[in-house]
């Protein structure tokens, strides 16, 4: 039996000022969640309280406004390490988001990996976690295959099995799919790498929203995730890795604050997290993000997936009603990401007549070619619900989408 949520949403929708605007003279009905999040007052006043009281460079004036900014912002990371369980705080490397957390890690392989090295990477990957590693084979000559999916959008784990060797140097895999939504089985994944002593990145751009992800218990050796997909704002996240893994990386990128010390002759290192933070961070978002955190804890992560879940289950059911549309992503394990096309119509149309309702969802082939490229379409429209989101909203895109169809049949 389906679990009925106990969120206040209505409630819950005051805290969102953007849900009170209106879009082509309608409410907004906003559907892209899964691309960025909305922001909560709570978020937007930590922004508005951190440039009004307190706006400052971290971690390098002696003075009141610094300090007070330094302390913030580490306590931000210290919230952080404790919502992803890592064992040290140190372990939590801010980011300018998930594409910036892989490259990181990607570019400090490139000293370790050999030439007929493996890299395994599964086949419903956003760009992000694909070129990078692209870029890092070119760099040392090792080999990126492919973990493949089926027509419902699970990964084949019988072939990630036997595609596991001694070669195997990394393994990548998001932890949900952006396009489709599907909840991999990440721990399943983990745990085999490890067997072969491979090391294990999880995007988890998708899953951080909906998911408590406890990085000790996945014993994961990367994690990243972007703070604008669960409430925070934009130009900010981080990169979990473990101790051992980001002492034995080198820097990202050098300049001020990744230093020991500095003389022309050689430079030495600062310690974690540091080595990795080069020049100003993004201090304010790193503030932001903590408030984030503290919003959804404050609701509930677990409450939020219940929540969500009812609402993708009402949504799945309420579109299939529509004649000629087709899902794609039908896992048993998914979250509240809907991927659909409408027999002969390009989704970029339904987008944009949706956007004339006021309706947002995002179309095309989401940052995800291979997975159009799977099911051989030029793209999907995407619909993607987030815990402020109600049954209204997806009774007003089913019919929504049903003008469309008539508009353009
Ligand atoms: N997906 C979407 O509409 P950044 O842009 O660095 O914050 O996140 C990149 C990224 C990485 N992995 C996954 C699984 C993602 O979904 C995303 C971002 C957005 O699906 C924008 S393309």
């Amino acid at each position: 039996m389906t679990k009925v949520s106990s969120l206040d949403v209505a409630l819950i929708r005051k805290d969102f000022p953007i849900l009170d605007r209106e879009v082509n003279g309608n409410p907004l009905v906003y559907l892209d969640n899964a691309a960025t999040s909305q922001t909560p007052r709570q978020v937007i006043d930590a922004i508005v309280d951190y440039y009004s009281n307190y706006n400052a460079n971290i971690h390098r004036g002696v003075h009141t406004l610094s300090q007070e900014a330094t302390d913030k912002y580490e306590q931000a990371r210290i919230k952080i390490q404790k919502h992803f369980n890592a064992a040290h705080s140190h372990e939590i490397i801010f980011t300018s988001g998930t594409t910036h957390s892989i490259n990181l890690v990607a570019n400090g392989f490139t000293s370790i990996l050999q030439k007929g090295d493996e890299l395994l990477v599964s086949a419903m990957e956003h760009h992000s976690n694909i070129v990078p590693w692209q870029m890092l084979c070119e760099r040392t000559g090792a080999l990126l295959k492919v973990i493949p999916m089926n027509e419902e959008g699970d990964l084949i784990l019988e072939e990630y099995h036997k595609l596991l060797s001694a070669k195997t140097k990394m393994v990548f895999c998001n932890h949900v799919s952006n396009a489709l939504g599907t909840i991999n089985n990440i721990k399943e994944i983990i745990d085999a790498a490890h067997g072969f002593g491979a090391a294990v990145l999880i995007d988890g751009a998708q899953a951080a929203p909906h998911i408590q992800a406890d990085v000790q218990d996945l014993n994961v050796d990367f994690y990243t995730v972007s703070a604008h997909k669960m409430c925070g704002p934009t130009g900010v996240g981080i990169l979990y890795g473990k101790e051992e893994w980001l002492n034995r990386l080198p820097p990202y990128q050098g300049g001020g604050e990744m230093i020991a010390e500095v003389t022309f002759e050689k430079t030495t290192y600062a310690d974690l997290p540091h080595k990795f933070e080069a020049g100003t961070p993004n201090i304010c978002g790193g503030i932001a993000f903590g408030a984030a955190l503290d919003y959804m804890n404050n609701i509930g992560i677990a409450e939020i997936a219940s929540y969500e879940n009812e609402l993708l289950q009402y949504a799945t059911e309420r579109l299939l009603t529509i004649e000629g549309l087709r899902i794609y992503g039908t896992s048993k394990n998914k979250t509240s990401v809907i991927s659909f096309n409408i027999d002969g119509i390009h989704p970029y149309d339904i987008g944009s007549i949706l956007d004339k309702l006021g309706i947002a969802v995002r179309t095309g082939h989401h940052c995800a070619q291979p997975i159009m490229d799977f099911y051989k379409i030029p793209g999907t429209v995407r619909a993607s619900f987030s815990f402020y989101n109600t049954k209204e909203e997806i009774n007003a895109l089913v019919e929504g989408i049903k003008r469309a169809k008539a508009m353009l049949s």
